[in-house]
This record gives structure tokens, sequence and C-alpha cells, in this order.
């Protein structure tokens, strides 16, 4: 277990409309698409220095991501209603402030991620261990995600949560139903998680601040 998280500040919405404006024209030229995405990266690279990360929490809705936030924080995990907007955290963790993005996952709010993705340094894939059903639903929602420009330099940590629950599915089984081995655009890796008993849940925030570390010397 790392160094226990400081809550340091709390947001909430309710509207899927908090849109960062991306400056991307559908007109812009190549040269112009590399410029910026070379200028992304050098912020994205001073924003680490400066030890601070955006990290956008995404998945199908139930999957565990507010209760995987609020576990983190030490909160209350048995009173969690579905996200309607979304929710900010800020927390410390090993030196670097982390601001986490919850997102609410239901299909009719998935159309609202765009909206978060600017300048994420990592997405936070939770998946339902126990929801066999929609294990396809959630692969083509990942790779969709995947496809994304302007995630291009963001690292992905996939959680299989709810491994508390018996008969869930393996590690395995969630890499080979998300077809994880064909990602080669992000670095990732999938880490079995609970936000019911904490399993987990703060090796995949140092996998997370680890990443970024050594990020710093790969640009
Ligand atoms: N057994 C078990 N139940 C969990 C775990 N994580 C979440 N749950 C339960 O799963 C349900 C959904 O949890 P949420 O945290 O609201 O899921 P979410 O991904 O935030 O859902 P949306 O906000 O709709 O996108 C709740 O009833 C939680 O108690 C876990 O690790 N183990
Ligand atoms: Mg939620």
């Amino acid at each position: 277990m790392g160094t226990p998280p400081l809550v340091q500040a709390e947001a909430f919405g309710t509207s899927g409309f908090l849109a960062f404006r991306t400056t991307k024209s559908p007109n812009e030229t190549l040269e112009k698409k590399i410029f910026r995405e070379k200028m992304l990266s050098v912020l994205r690279k001073a924003r680490l220095k400066d030890k601070e990360m955006r990290i956008l929490m995404l998945g199908l809705d139930n999957a565990g991501k507010t209760t995987i936030v609020k576990k983190i924080m030490n909160e209350d995990v048995r009173t969690v209603s579905p996200t309607l907007g979304f929710i900010i955290k800020t927390i410390e963790y090993d030196g670097y402030k982390l601001n986490i993005w919850d997102v609410g996952g239901q299909k009719t709010l998935r159309t609202y991620w765009k909206n978060y993705f600017e300048k994420t340094d990592t997405v936070i894939w939770v998946v339902d261990a126990t929801d066999r059903a929609r294990i396809d639903d959630c692969k083509d929602e990942l790779h969709g995600l995947l496809q994304e420009e302007r995630l291009l330099g963001a690292s992905l940590l996939v959680f299989k949560n709810k491994s508390d629950v018996g008969g869930a599915m393996s590690e395995a089984d969630v890499r080979e139903g998300l077809d994880l081995d064909a990602i080669k655009t992000h670095r990732w890796t999938i880490m079995a998680c609970s936000a019911m008993t904490g399993l987990n849940l703060h090796e995949g925030l140092q996998w997370v601040v680890q990443d970024a570390k050594d990020r710093l010397f790969l640009f």
C-alpha cells in the first residue's frame, strides 16, 4: 500500500456540457496537426514535471468507478448512485497531485465522454468482472476510445473491478474479452481490484504515478 491520499478539493457536475473546447479544425493541415501534437506533448510533459496529472476514469455504467474513487478517499462505499454528470476529486499521491475525473458510463451519457478527453494523462478503464454479458460492449467502447486522437498520448490502466465476487471473470478472461493484447498505441496494464475490499487500488495509483515518471524520460 502506498501513502494514504489526502483530500484536496472536490467538484461536482450534473451536466455533460463542461467542455474543453479543442482548437482542432476540420481543415487542419498535416503540419499544423504535427505541431499541435508536439505542443500538447510538451505541455503534458511540463505538467508531469509539475507533478500534476489529469486522470480520466471511464467504463460502462455499474462498473464501480465512483465506488473506487470513494474507497480511495476513505469514504463510505455503501452509498453510491449512478453518476449522471461527472465528479472531480483531487488527491495527493506519492508527491503527485492527481485530478481524477469520474464520468457517468450510462449509454446515453457516453456521447459526452469526448468533452473530457483534452489533456488526459491516464485513462483508468473500469470493468465489472461479474458482467460477462456486456464484455463485448465493453471491448467495443474501449477500442473506440483508443481511436481518439486527443487520447493518443495517454496511458491506460484497466481495473478488473469486483474481484471480490466469487465466479467473477479472471484477469486472463478480461484481457482476452477486451482484446487488450491488440493495443499497440498506448502504454497499458491490467490489474484485478475491488472497490469493496480496497484490493490493488493504491497499487493502481502507484502504477499511474510510476508511468508518469517513466514518460518524462521517454518523450
Ligand atoms: N461486490 C462489489 N460491488 C461493487 C464493487 N464496486 C462497485 N460495486 C457495486 O456496483 C454498483 C455500481 O457502482 P458505481 O460505483 O455506482 O458504478 P459506476 O461505474 O460509477 O456507474 P455509473 O456512474 O453509472 O457509470 C454499486 O452497487 C456498487 O456497490 C466491488 O468492487 N465489489
Ligand atoms: Mg459513477
